[in-house]
């Protein structure tokens, strides 16, 4: 299978930032607003941003919305107004409909972040650190390809919320790369709200409606569980391949045990630290980086026990 891919951080095209003032900034302040409470990839970015910030004297504070929602999280954005961080890490859970709050930050001088997830209209952020999903994508197409070995079958994608950057590109780029294997067929995109137990059922539903069915495709931590939960109960783990985005206990035990037979892992805990250090060089006045590329890897149950670094943390 495919070990590894995915740029350096660091790649990606930059843009110009302004000179060093030279003077260290009053505020010193950072916030991390995260996409969910309580999940791995976000608790293993909040651990690599906390380090770094450590390390450069700063202080960061993180907030999540109790789900992956964008109704829940403006708010958390609105009232950071009354707080004035120096700058906001921000991974938006919807690619439009968070500009507004985004933008009003921005226009009180705080300098804006975007980890993972970014918006549509690339104004507001000032740097946007993400793995290149439309590589994972295709990387997991490739890997499916390589999982079903010449068989003939149809291919199942489950994406999370419509309006989610990364998943769609994942999406996408799972869509295009599989067009190179013309014996297996995505029979289309569904979204699981990022809710566990909708993919389940989406899983099991399929495996009724589509008697050839062969892979799934699951583009994200919550989406890759439930759709290991679908075929455990479908009786169907092992014969359908699961290929998962992510690495969270659970999925890296599923990848263990035979429910996935791949997860395209990401490193949450550099898109942390690399947000913390272009939004010091945001804040200090030195140049930043417009979009930077984070490392992907494949991981496989025969190579999982050499890539534990890219297992997800659930506490730092
Ligand atoms: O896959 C990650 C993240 O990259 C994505 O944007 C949303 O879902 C996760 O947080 C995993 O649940």
């Amino acid at each position: 299978l495919v070990a590894a891919c995915g740029g350096q951080i660091g790649q990606n095209n930059s843009s110009g930032g302004g000179q060093s003032s030279g003077a260290a900034p009053a505020n010193k302040n950072l916030e991390l607003v995260v996409g969910v409470k309580n999940e791995p990839f976000y608790i293993s970015m909040q651990c690599g941003a906390e380090t770094a910030a450590t390390q450069a004297g700063y202080t960061i504070t993180t907030q999540a919305p109790d789900k992956f929602d964008p109704t829940l999280q403006a708010p958390i954005v609105t009232a950071l107004g009354a707080k004035k961080p120096a700058a906001l890490l921000i991974a938006p859970t919807d690619d439009k409909t968070m500009a507004p709050q985004m933008k009003q930050i921005k226009d009180m001088g705080v300098k804006v972040i975007e980890v993972d997830t970014a918006l549509q209209d690339t104004s507001v952020a000032a740097s946007s650190i993400s793995s290149d999903n439309t590589q994972g994508g295709q990387l997991a197409a490739q890997t499916m390809a390589k999982l079903t070995n010449g068989k003939s079958g149809s291919v199942l994608v489950l994406d999370t919320k419509a309006g989610t950057s990364t998943t769609a590109a994942r999406a996408k780029g799972f869509e295009e790369e599989l067009k190179k294997t013309p014996n297996l067929k995505s029979i289309g995109v569904q979204f699981t709200e990022n809710e566990p137990s909708v993919a389940a059922q989406k899983v099991t539903a399929a495996i009724s409606s589509t008697p050839d069915l062969i892979g799934v495709f699951a583009t994200n931590l919550n989406t890759g569980e439930g759709a290991a939960t679908g075929l455990r109960s479908a009786g169907k783990v092992g014969q359908v391949q699961l290929v998962g985005f992510d690495a969270s206990p659970s999925e890296v035990e599923g990848l263990r045990t035979g429910a996935f037979q791949a997860l395209i892992a990401q490193d949450p805990g550099m898109i942390g630290k690399t947000g913390v250090a272009q939004a010091i060089a945001a804040i200090e006045g030195k140049s930043v980086q417009r979009n930077i590329s984070a490392p992907l890897v494949a991981l496989t149950k025969d190579d999982m026990d050499s890539k534990a670094e890219f297992f997800y943390k659930t506490k730092c």
